[in-house]
């Protein structure tokens, strides 16, 4: 049947009406069940081992237009829509964002899945159904406030499978139900599936402070993701919804198995199992149990299950990686305990170093080390983290399982975030090298023939003018910001965290601030933007933003100030605002403290758009300066060796660095009159004595080489013709941050699918 006709027939069927009759929400819902339906009736891919990519995050994002060019029937669409008379962004600005995740990790599981579909290999992702993703952010008197972010509609992407498992927690049952969302591949003809699992009956009006008895988990476990990345509350709540996932998981898996005509004990010839940081670490002692359940002896469960699971490690934060108190477990799934405890006896047996240990002292349980003992692949996900975790971080792991660990540098899927997001750019890039680049974005490097291309060099500069006037008014029109589209556009969107800096780059807006109050005029008009969440209980972040929203009325106030800095940051950040601002970056903002920052994403997609990284030699930052040369990124900062000796050996002292002349004014300027009297007093001060006392993060030790690199960086905008050159050379050697090289490499390394 035709698009036409089918999309026809739904509207008839739905509402009575035809296509030209309906308004743009139903044309919306028609097209999204029109959509959803070519998805579904896609093939999967043929045998061979099944992953199972079991993430406590999924940050899909909008999924219309990116299902639509997947299915190859965007531009259909856009032209049936068209001779409707309809525009089809404004149908596809109908579409809740599903916000199922907090952000790097949650965004790269959504790429992988992406990449795995569009590679025709068999993949599918695990995950949790929440009914109410990451808050919704806005602000109120300069400070943050959360609120419920209901994304469900009636009718969405996801399909109920009628498959059921009964998971069972120390307090009784729980049903777990489970949704599928069609994850068709571009190209390969094939749709996987993102499994999600949601309680039999979710609470209509969920409960915010829960208590755990059973009903209460029967009716909330699915209703919140967790927000947090930084503190204790909510803890057993997140250990109720890790054991439901994996429990269900691990079902499915089983169930599959035998669907697909396998024997248990084949288990780890047709399945591989991804454990996306710790959160799903629980699957090991799950799967050891329901496979001795099911009469396999303990030592071949055990075998099967280490021969099945691979771990990923995001992070070194100390505070993020998991240690549930064994009580915990005792509540929650009092049957995975004596196989915890039995894993950890073997590994005591064989190593007696305390430090790799399952359970330590204090009676809590390692995720981590669960997953590297009895798992049979560990990667970090950029070069220099893989590095940091062998020599530093896990060195007692990597002293024993040295062929264990391997690296896969993080990518992102170039569909959405160079032909999606920016059509303009894609059509400049097909005009230079044709399209062969969507299927080895490696031959991107055939723009590097023309960075001496005037007229090239030009559109490229045109096009990023368009992209900054269409933010421009994205911006005016949801925050009723004005900004100069003419001025340089500094982004840095990200979580809010102290080690990612924000603070670092108030203190430039600071600088910024009273270099012109004192009459020294920059070179050219600079705007500043933000966009960020701080975890609710994160209360130094949330100074953070109050700083930067202090400093934005500030700056926006001061007719001295505002024609040369402005300051805007977006209210709640998401997959979507982040489509509006990477196309339209010039400087590219990656300023976390070496050794902090896992990889990064956000840096490589800004770079496929030709923005250029101003960063420190941290995460994938690393590799970006490789590829590009030093030319084209401005780097800065403490090395990740020093930084980690100066932690090793307790001797930064951020007093010192305060007391440069330079950095004193800055700081201090946290509580001085001019902010005093716009923000709030007693936070600017907590923020100001942190900096001043403890500045953990050290953003006091590289400020002053940040604020200069960032000056370079501003002067050598000015030379357009350099600069184009620069953006052109990013966007040439962006082509090895595809998520498909990614997915490619982890195929051919640990998951041999086909
Ligand atoms: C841990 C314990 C208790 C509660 C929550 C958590 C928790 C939740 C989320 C810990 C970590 C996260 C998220 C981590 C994350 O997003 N890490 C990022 O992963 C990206 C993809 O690999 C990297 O690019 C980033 O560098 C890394 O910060």
């Amino acid at each position: 049947m035709q698009l036409n006709e089918r999309l026809f027939q739904l509207t008839q069927e739905r509402y009575g009406l035809s296509p030209d009759q309906c308004g743009d929400q139903e044309l919306y819902e028609a097209l999204l069940l029109l959509t959803r339906d070519m998805a579904l009736a896609r093939p999967a891919p043929e045998g061979g081992r099944k992953l199972y990519y079991f993430s406590a995050e999924f940050l899909v994002g909008k999924l219309l237009s990116n299902n639509l060019l997947a299915l190859g029937i965007y531009d259909q669409v856009k032209a049936m829509l068209a001779d409707l008379g309809r525009d089809i962004s404004t149908i596809e600005s109908l579409e809740p964002e599903p916000s199922l995740g907090n952000g790097g990790l949650g965004r790269l599981a959504a790429c992988f899945l992406d990449s795995i579909a569009a590679l025709g290999l068999n993949g599918d992702g695990v995950g949790l159904n929440y009914h109410y993703g990451l808050f919704r952010q806005q602000f109120k008197n300069h400070k943050q406030t959360e609120h419920p972010d209901p994304w469900l509609e009636k009718d969405s992407w996801l399909v109920p499978t009628g498959r059921t498992f009964t998971v069972p927690f120390g307090k009784g049952e729980v049903k777990a139900v489970c949704y599928d969302l069609p994850v068709p591949g571009a190209g390969s003809g094939i749709a996987n599936r993102l499994h999600l699992f949601d309680v039999e009956e979710p609470a209509a009006q969920p409960w915010v402070g829960i208590d755990f008895d059973k009903g209460d988990i029967a009716h909330n476990l699915t209703s919140f993701l967790y927000p947090d990345d930084s503190d204790e509350a909510g803890r057993l709540l997140r250990v109720y919804q890790q054991y439901f996932m994996v429990s269900a998981g691990a079902q499915l898996i089983l169930q599959e198995l035998e669907e697909r005509g396998y024997a248990l004990d084949t288990l780890s010839d047709h399945v591989v199992i991804q454990i996306n940081d710790t959160h799903p670490s629980m699957v090991i002692p799950e799967l050891i149990r329901l496979l001795t359940d099911r009469g396999m002896s303990v030592n071949q469960a055990i075998s099967q299950v280490s021969r099945t699971c691979a771990y990923t490690n995001h992070t070194i934060l100390a505070e993020a990686l998991e240690k549930w108190p064994i009580a915990y477990l005792e509540t929650v799934a009092p049957q995975l305990v004596p196989i915890i405890r039995e894993l950890d006896r073997r590994v005591k047996e064989a190593y007696p170093d305390p430090k790799v240990a399952i359970i330590d002292e204090q009676d809590r349980v390692h995720m981590a080390h669960m997953d590297i003992h009895y798992g049979f692949s560990v990667n970090g996900v950029a070069a220099l983290h893989t590095e940091i975790l062998k020599n530093s971080e896990l060195k007692a792991f990597y002293d024993l399982y040295p062929g264990k660990f391997n690296n896969k540098t993080n990518g992102v899927t170039f569909r959405r975030w160079l032909e999606g997001c920016n059509p303009e750019l894609t059509a400049l890039i097909d005009k230079c090298i044709g399209k062969d680049w969507r299927q080895d974005t490696r031959k991107l490097e055939g723009l590097m023939a023309f960075t001496e291309d005037e007229k090239v060099l030009e559109e490229l500069l045109a096009i990023k003018q368009t992209k900054k006037d269409q933010l421009c008014r994205a911006i005016w029109h949801r925050q009723g910001i004005e900004l100069d589209p003419k001025s340089v556009f500094d982004i840095q969107i990200k979580r809010l965290h102290e080690y990612k800096r924000q603070q670092m780059n108030a203190l430039y807006l600071i600088y910024k601030y009273l270099e012109i109050k004192a009459g020294h005029l920059p070179e050219r008009p600079v705007t500043v933007i933000f966009g960020a969440k701080a975890a609710p209980a994160y209360v130094m972040a949330k100074h953070i933003i109050h700083l930067i929203l202090c400093l934005r009325q500030l700056i926006e106030q001061d007719p001295q100030v505002r024609p040369w800095l402005r300051v805007a940051m977006v209210e709640n950040y998401n997959v979507t605002w982040a489509e509006t601002l990477i196309p339209a970056c010039d400087i590219s903002e990656q300023i976390s403290l070496a050794s902090k920052e896992a990889s990064g994403t956000g840096n490589m997609k800004l770079m496929a758009n030709g923005a250029v990284t101003l960063g420190t030699m941290d995460g994938a930052n690393v590799e970006i300066a490789q590829l590009v040369g030093e030319e084209n990124i401005y780097t800065f900062g403490t090395s990740s060796e020093q930084v980690m000796d100066l932690y090793a050996q307790g001797s930064y002292r951020s007093l010192d660095c305060y007391h440069r002349p330079q950095v004193e004014r800055l700081v201090d300027f946290l509580v001085s009159p001019e902010l005093l009297a716009v923000g709030d007093p007693a936070s600017l001060a907590t923020l100001w004595k942190d900096m001043k006392n403890k500045d953990w993060f050290m953003a006091l030790l590289d400020v002053e080489d940040y604020i200069a690199a960032k000056e370079r960086c501003i002067h050598d905008y000015g030379d357009r013709t350099a600069w184009a050159k620069k953006m052109l050379v990013n966007i040439a050697k962006s082509g090895y941050f595809s998520s498909d090289r990614t997915i490619a490499q982890y195929n051919q390394d640990i998951w041999h699918l086909k």
